[in-house]
């Protein structure tokens, strides 16, 4: 009987680990039982570095509002993408990486074979209803031999998952609260974006999407 109940359980739940190239993961919910510790130390990273929408060095604005914790965050404005180890809003250093965040990405790096993950910056991007990233490659990083580990949080998003070439036609990927995507080697450069935000209000996080990176960037 206990058995059966397992089986069950089993059958109900998608797979659990989904690959989608060589060395690309979704690991469906896996920071479902990390959330209650994670909310906090993002309102904290918030409260010390607010979001705030950046603009690229083509001068248009992003939909994406962001913020970062780690010893380096990712900027943009006119003069181009890079690393700061300042907030550039307040000429503070950013937040440190809070502790639940950094375990949970490096226990994520693991599962999906990357052993010895060290991130030293992690960005924070809200999206609200219509907000997108267009398609681009994260080359901003000094070190392509590190993953790189995503936490989604909040309302579903469609993920636009690419190939080494930007007309490489993307393959859709959803997105939830709770889904850990994981990446690195030859699937490092993969170009990539996620499609314009529909409406909708998420029973723990509200009307947005916050998605977290880390990353090893010097
Ligand atoms: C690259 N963020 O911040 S998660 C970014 O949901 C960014 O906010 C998106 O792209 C977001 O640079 C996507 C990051 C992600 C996921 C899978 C990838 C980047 C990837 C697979 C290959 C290459
Ligand atoms: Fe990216």
């Amino acid at each position: 009987m206990k058995q059966d109940l397992l089986a069950e359980a089993d059958a109900a739940q998608p797979p659990r680990t989904e690959q989608l190239g060589a060395q690309t993961f979704v690991l469906r919910g896996f920071a479902l039982p990390q959330v209650d510790a994670l909310l906090p130390e993002l309102r904290a990273v918030l409260a010390a570095s607010p979001f705030r929408r950046m603009v690229t060095p083509g001068g248009f604005t992003m939909s994406v509002a962001l913020s970062n914790c780690g010893a380096l965050g990712w900027t943009t404005d006119l003069a181009g993408y890079r690393y700061s180890d300042r907030d550039p809003h307040s000429g503070a250093p950013w937040p440190m990486l809070p502790e639940a965040m950094r375990t949970l990405a490096i226990a994520a790096a693991a599962e999906a074979g990357f052993a010895d993950f060290d991130p030293d910056a992690c960005l924070v991007n809200r999206y609200v209803p219509g907000a997108k990233m267009s398609l681009h490659q994260d080359r901003n990083e000094r070190d392509y031999s590190q993953p790189v580990v995503s936490v989604s949080l909040g309302l579903p998003a469609m993920f636009l998952w690419g190939g080494q070439q930007r007309s490489d036609r993307p393959q859709r990927v959803p997105l939830l609260h709770g889904d850990v995507m994981v990446w690195g080697g030859v699937d490092r450069l993969r170009f990539h974006g996620v499609l314009a935000l529909k409406e909708g209000r998420h029973p723990v996080m509200g009307p947005q999407r916050i998605n977290f990176t880390l990353r090893r960037a010097g």
